[in-house]
């Protein structure tokens, strides 16, 4: 059998049960620099282990648990501590001195094994580091030290993995050597991902499997084959992620593709390929997410679509099929829609909302043509005018004499939410409507 990391602390419970000490959050155990006096086994909690560079910056080598060891390295080598060790989570550690430490060894052939076991670990895990810093950006990182934390203090609990020790901003920074801005925003980004949920300090991560799935959906957006993406997208609803969680995912591919195009490294054509792949995935979410929410009835209609000049429509169907998921009914025009044909579907359809998308500086005027064209047929106060799309803002809404914007596809719905609980005088859901 291989001995293991549990191996480690029955052996030092069985030798050592007289050295097992209680520690609280903000101990230090030992100095970077402070001759190696003891060697600690973690019985429970959590100790972090960080040393400073000469230029005064902290790197965090790791937040270890129960079952490692510290202190062995510094004590074969030459001694001396090489980092600092504090505890950050009330711990019962065993501190062993050296001696006996170095008896057991040549005595135990399990313990030994078990000892090598633990710096072999180590010495994977600095190599690992080393390479995530020279290839993965701050994100990444981040990603891949929650993944080790929830596999070192992960508790399983009904809404994923909670990573089961209390870790700062200031913590994780040194952990992945980025700053605290930059964690705040790596955080958000993976909440908004849908990869974490955060509850003050208490961070909970969705199980790994489901977060490979979506990082696979993602890169067949950027770059997979014909079907790839929806073929992910379909696992990934089949193993029960939530659907606006898939559809992030789908947007994360969107920008990435976005980031590759501004650097040159992917061209219209590639572009193309990638909108292809988010289109034939994205009526699978759409499905999932009607059937998730199928109780809902119509609480407003809305008139949908992409201003003339522009056909950039992928923002407009993700809006769409949230709209239609959170009840609303949704007439899309599609794209390259002329001011007349807006107008005419607000008479036809009298709709609460009329809904406008523009991705191009260019085309976003066609949105002022628009309101324009509606004041002309007098139909200006029957309808609310929502805009949105990469180029706009609340500022340029305001100016066209738009009732409002958002940013994106839940801002959208949840502006329309709003409205449609509260219609303007004259609107249909005011009661003077067809
Ligand atoms: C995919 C894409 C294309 C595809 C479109 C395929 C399709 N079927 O849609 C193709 C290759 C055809 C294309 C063509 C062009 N494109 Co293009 N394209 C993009 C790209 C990379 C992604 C757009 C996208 O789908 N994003 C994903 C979706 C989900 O995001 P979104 O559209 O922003 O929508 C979200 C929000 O904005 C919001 N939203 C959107 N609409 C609405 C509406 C309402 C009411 C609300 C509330 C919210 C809302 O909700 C959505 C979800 O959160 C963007 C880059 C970018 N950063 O946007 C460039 C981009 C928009 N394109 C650009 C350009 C220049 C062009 C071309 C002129 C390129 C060319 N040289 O030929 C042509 C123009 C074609 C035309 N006449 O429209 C520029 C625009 C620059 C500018 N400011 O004017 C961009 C920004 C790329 C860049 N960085 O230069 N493009």
């Amino acid at each position: 059998m291989q001995p293991t990391d549990a191996n480690l602390i029955d052996a030092a419970l069985e030798h050592w049960p007289q050295r097992v000490r209680p520690y609280q959050r903000g101990n230090v155990l030992y100095w970077q620099g402070d001759p190696v006096e003891n060697l600690f086994v973690i019985q429970e909690g959590a100790v972090k282990v960080s040393s400073v560079s000469s230029a005064g910056k902290i790197c965090s080598h790791g937040i270890l648990g129960a079952g490692r060891l510290l202190g062995a390295t510094d004590y074969f080598l030459d001694g001396i501590h090489e980092a600092t060790a504090e505890v950050i989570d009330r711990a019962l550690l065993i501190a062993i001195p050296p001696s006996d430490f170095q008896g057991l060894i040549a005595r135990d052939p399990g313990f030994s094994a078990a000892v090598m076991r633990q710096l072999a670990r180590e010495a994977r895990v600095h190599f690992s580091r080393a390479q995530e810093l020279s290839f993965l950006d701050a994100q990444q990182r981040l990603k891949q030290r929650l993944i080790q934390l929830a596999d070192e203090h992960g508790l399983k609990t009904d809404e994923g993995i909670e990573i089961g020790v209390s870790i700062t901003h200031k913590d994780i920074g040194e952990l992945i050597n980025a700053n605290r801005t930059t964690i705040t925003l790596c955080l958000q980004e993976l909440k908004k991902l849908g990869y974490i949920r955060t509850q003050g300090r208490r961070i909970i991560l969705i199980p790994i499997g489901h977060m490979n799935i979506l990082d696979q959906l993602c890169e067949a957006v950027v770059s997979g084959g014909i079907g790839e993406a929806a073929d992910w997208a379909n696992r990934a609803i089949a193993e029960g992620i939530d659907p606006v969680t898939t559809l992030n995912s789908l947007l994360a591919g969107m920008k990435e593709v976005d980031r590759r195009f501004a650097q040159g490294l992917m061209d219209v054509n590639d572009i193309m390929w990638s909108s292809m792949h988010m289109k034939e995935a994205l009526p699978i979410v759409e499905a999932a997410v009607r059937h998730r929410d199928i109780s809902l009835s119509h609480i407003g209609r809305v008139v949908f679509g992409t201003v003339h000049g522009d056909i950039h429509d992928i923002g407009k169907t993700m809006v769409t099929m949230l709209l239609r998921a959170r009840g609303f009914e949704v007439i899309d025009l599609g794209v390259d829609v002329s001011a007349g044909r807006f107008v005419e579907a607000v008479e036809v359809y009298r709709p609460h909302i009329l809904a406008m998308s523009a991705l191009l500086t260019t085309t976003q005027l066609q949105m002022k043509s628009v309101v324009e064209a509606l004041e002309g047929a007098g139909l200006r106060d029957r309808v609310r005018v929502m805009i949105g799309g990469t180029s706009t803002t609340p500022r340029f809404a305001r100016e066209i004499g738009a009732d409002g914007y958002a940013h994106d596809a839940r801002g959208g719905v949840e502006l329309a939410w709003r409205w449609c609980s509260n219609p303007k005088v004259g609107e249909p859901g005011a009661g003077s409507g067809p």
